[in-house]
């Protein structure tokens, strides 16, 4: 009986063991889901969008889909691009949270913020 029982508590612990196992697999998963980089189009003398959320470290990519030059340039000069043309990219990484205000310096009209927030 003593066996029976030793047997079902180690049966037990090895169950334990793989659920232990399985969560430790499934957390980096999580950890993972917050995206590396974020696209935000410039379309129609339009910041799309807008206003993005992102977690620090996070790469946020612009790209110009207008037939005009436009640029991407930081309200407080933390980070600017020169002026894109059709299809050109400007990327930058956020380290820090905060709120980011931008503008096109081209056409100070077009604004955009990036809001830098842990999860
Ligand atoms: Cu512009």
């Amino acid at each position: 009986m003593e066996r029976w029982f030793a047997s079902i508590a180690a049966n037990r612990a090895r169950a334990a063991g793989v659920l232990l196992l399985g969560a430790a697999l499934v957390v980096p998963a999580i950890e993972a889901a917050s995206p590396a980089s974020v696209d935000v189009d410039i379309s129609k003398f339009l910041f799309n969008a807008k206003e993005i959320t992102v977690a620090p470290g996070t790469k946020v990519v612009w790209t110009n889909h207008d037939d005009t030059p436009h640029s991407v340039v930081a309200s407080d000069k933390t980070f600017g691009s020169k002026g894109l043309d059709t299809d050109d990219k400007f990327e930058h990484t956020f380290a820090s949270e905060g709120d980011f205000a931008y503008i096109c310096s081209v056409h100070p009209f077009m604004t955009g913020v990036v809001h830098v927030h842990k999860r």
